[in-house]
This record gives C-alpha cells, sequence and structure tokens, in this order.
C-alpha cells in the first residue's frame, strides 16, 4: 500500500534521515515513523511479575525510513552499525526459532534480530492472505545504546509502527508491544519484560504511564517537571549493559521461584502485609528478590497517589527508597550508579534512583531546575575523584510515543 502522507512538520532529524535513506538506496522513502526511548520513574523489574510500573516516553527518538522493494526481500540498515541484513520475506517468516537460552536465538547480527525479530512477530499476527511486500528499512537514533534508556525498545517500537501501516495490519497498540517483546524474547533471546515496549508506544508528552503489567491496562497520570520548576535529569554512567546475558535473566528465575514456593501465580498476588509470612518459607536471597517486588509495587501505586495529591516535587524519597530496594534486596546496582544517586541526593536532589535494567546504564534524578547545574557538577566531581569514566547528564521530558512523522 502506498501510505498516506503525515501531517507533522519535517524536524533536522526526519530531514536526515530522509536524506540518508535516498544517499544509500537511490530513491525516496516512502515514509518516516520514530518511536522514543523511555525513562522509568519507578517500578522496576516488577513487569515480569505482573505487576505496576511508570515509566515515560522520552524526546530522544529512533528514526526508520522505509520504502518498498520489488523483488520480496527485505533489508535493514543502521548508520550506527555496520552490518546490513538483507533476507527474503519468506526466510524471515521462519528465521527466529524460540530461544532456548539468553543470546541462543539471533540468527543474524544482534541489533537486527530487534527489527526483523518484529518484522517476524507481526506476520504471524497478521490475517491470511496479507501481502508482505518487502521494505528497505534505514534506521537512526538519538537513544544511547546500552544506557538503560531503551534503545531496543525505540528499535522495535519504531519498527512496529511502520510494518503495521506499511502492511496494513491495523494491530492496536499493545498487541505490537506484545509483538516487540516476542522479538526481545525470541529473537534477541532477552528475556525481558513489557514494560519498555508499553512506554514506547503509548506514551504521551507531559505524562507517565503507569502500567498494570497484569492485564496491561494503562493509565496516562499528568507528569510536567517544568511547570514545577523541576528537572529530570538523566545521569548515563557509561557503564553499557545487556539483558540478554548475566544477571536479568537470574533476577527473573529468582522471582518465578519465589512465587511457585508461596504457591502464587505470580508475586503481585503478595502485598506488603504478607512479606513476613513470605519470609518463613524462603530462602534469604529469594526472600529479598521478593521483598524488593512487593514493596517497589507499593511504591508505585504511592508514587502515583503522591503525584495527584502534592505533585513531582513530593515523589524524591519514594524514587531513592525504590534505588535502595534495587541495591540491597534485588542487588543490580553497581557503583557507578550508586555514586550517582548518593552524589545527587548529596548535592541536593529530591530523590535518585537507578533506572531500567541495571548492571551498568543511566540513573535519574529529580532536581529542583535552578540547583541542576549545581547537581550535574557535584555527580561529575564525584565520578572524577572515584577514578570513574566521566558519566553524560542531560535533562528529559515525558514526550509522545511512537508515530508517523512523514
Ligand atoms: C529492562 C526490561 F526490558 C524491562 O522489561 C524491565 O524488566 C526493566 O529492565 C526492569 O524494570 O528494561
Amino acid at each position: 500500500m502506498t501510505p498516506a502522507a503525515a501531517a507533522r512538520p519535517a524536524t533536522p532529524a526526519t530531514k536526515q534521515i530522509a536524506a540518508e535513506f535516498l544517499a544509500r538506496f537511490g530513491r525516496a522513502a516512502a515514509g518516516v515513523w520514530s518511536a522514543p526511548g523511555r525513562v522509568n520513574l519507578i517500578g522496576e523489574h516488577t513487569d515480569y511479575n505482573a505487576g505496576f510500573a511508570l515509566p515515560f516516553a522520552i524526546g530522544q527518538r529512533t528514526y526508520v525510513a522505509a520504502a518498498p522493494r520489488t523483488d520480496g526481500r527485505m533489508s535493514v540498515a543502521s548508520d550506527a552499525f555496520d552490518d546490513a541484513v538483507e533476507v527474503s520475506v519468506d526466510e524471515l517468516a521462519t528465521l527466529f526459532p524460540q530461544a532456548t537460552g539468553p543470546g541462543e536465538a539471533a540468527q543474524v547480527p544482534e541489533w537486527a534480530a530487534y527489527p526483523l525479530g518484529v518484522a517476524w512477530a507481526l506476520m504471524a499476527l497478521a490475517p491470511a492472505g496479507t501481502a508482505f511486500t518487502g521494505y528497505d528499512l534505514l534506521f537512526t537514533s538519538e537513544v544511547p545504546l546500552g544506557a538503560g534508556l531503551s534503545s531496543s525498545a525505540a528499535l522495535e517500537s519504531a519498527t512496529a509502527v511502520a510494518l503495521d501501516e506499511l502492511w496494513g495490519l491495523s494491530l492496536d497498540r499493545r498487541t505490537l508491544a506484545r509483538a516487540g517483546q516476542r522479538a526481545e524474547n525470541e529473537a534477541v533471546g532477552a528475556p525481558t519484560g513489557i514494560m519498555d515496549q508499553t512506554a514506547t508506544l503509548l506514551g504521551a508528552a507531559d505524562h507517565g504511564v503507569l502500567i498494570d503489567c497484569r492485564d496491561l491496562s494503562t493509565t496516562l497520570v499528568p507528569l510536567n517537571f517544568a511547570n514545577e520548576d523541576l528537572q529530570l535529569l538523566v545521569i548515563d554512567t557509561r557503564v553499557r549493559h545487556a539483558h540478554a546475558s548475566g544477571g536479568y535473566g537470574e533476577r527473573r528465575a529468582s522471582c518465578e521461584l519465589g512465587a511457585a514456593t508461596l504457591a502464587l501465580a505470580s508475586l503481585r498476588e503478595l502485598t506488603v502485609d504478607g512479606l513476613a509470612a513470605a519470609e518463613t518459607a524462603l530462602d534469604d536471597t529469594t526472600y529479598r528478590r521478593v521483598r524488593h517486588v512487593v514493596t517497589e509495587n507499593h511504591r508505585v501505586e504511592e508514587t502515583v497517589r503522591v503525584l495527584g495529591e502534592q505533585g513531582p516535587r513530593a515523589i524524591g524519597a519514594l524514587m531513592t527508597a525504590s534505588h535502595v530496594s534495587l541495591r540491597d534486596d534485588f542487588e543490580v546496582s553497581v557503583p557507578e550508579l550508586d555514586l550517582a544517586v548518593d552524589a545527587a541526593v548529596a548535592a541536593g536532589a529530591l530523590g535518585a534512583r537507578m533506572t531500567g535494567g541495571g548492571f551498568g546504564g543511566a540513573a535519574i534524578a529529580l532536581v529542583d531546575a535552578a540547583q541542576a547545574e549545581t547537581v550535574a557538577q557535584a555527580v561529575r566531581a564525584a565520578f572524577s575523584a572515584a577514578g570513574f569514566a566521566e558519566p553524560n547528564l542531560f535533562a528529559v521530558v515525558p514526550a509522545d510515543g511512537a508515530l508517523r512523522e512523514q
């Protein structure tokens, strides 16, 4: 199909990707789509436990330009990676077997497994008889890779909205989110939850997205830091992480063990009041993983309540408590994240916490706008004194989710 032109004005980023597409493929793109990275305000490692999370989409986006091909082939290329990949659409339908373990599923360079995995997952959802035209897809991204801001979901969701429209599927956003998660789980082999795809597909300017991961229902929660003279600073530690390997899967397994031992469908069923009984039934490590999830769900509900009653200035203590729980009970922080949080709070931040899956990536700090530079300088100085690489600091605001740009 030939998509109708979208009404959004061109931006420097959309002009750039359109020009790169023309230069690379010798013909104009038929359209440009984009999806944002995300910051999780609070609610970490709760999504795969059917719990609550409160992320928001950020202004930094991943863009994809696309034009149809006539030879039944699909190509994906990115200005961030050398290895472009091309496959026939027929091959694509069977390219990814179900992952049998972290990192075992990739049949293609890892970055390409994200967009090709989404195409593969969408093909399985399409009505019988859908004509799967091949496309050239070219990506560029403003979302830093491996920084805990979900560059992966930005890539998945940009692909999902583009191919949904180009293939005429008209799937709803929750279904697109599940397709992105399936790509990540089964094509890339990372056993991640649904929070990031939901935030990048359902986010809205000046709002957080409260996700109930039990039924994937979402509520937009007003969240405007500037109105309260606040800034939300991202402190990218530059310690890179990957969830296809290492501790993420182990934490998930611990949670599943905890729920199974307590005979619960998921840790969502356990409340703070039930923790004392859980402690006697679980080994110490499993208990601490469970305690994090249960108290974090409670902190998300409290954050939503406090935002509604008092506004964002009052949520700092909940953010910092979330970090302490992730550091001590869930044990997914690293020294750089702990230092970012401690230095920001010591310099006057209202609250701070690691954001995303952990094992590296970024922290966030809620600061008075007037104090933002003081806090940033204190964090940089603390990193320098500790001998850590200089962190990358920038402010983010809640922005729109995935959309058609051009
Ligand atoms: C990563 C995962 F992709 C999410 O699904 C979520 O589990 C998060 O870590 C931790 O809250 O971003």
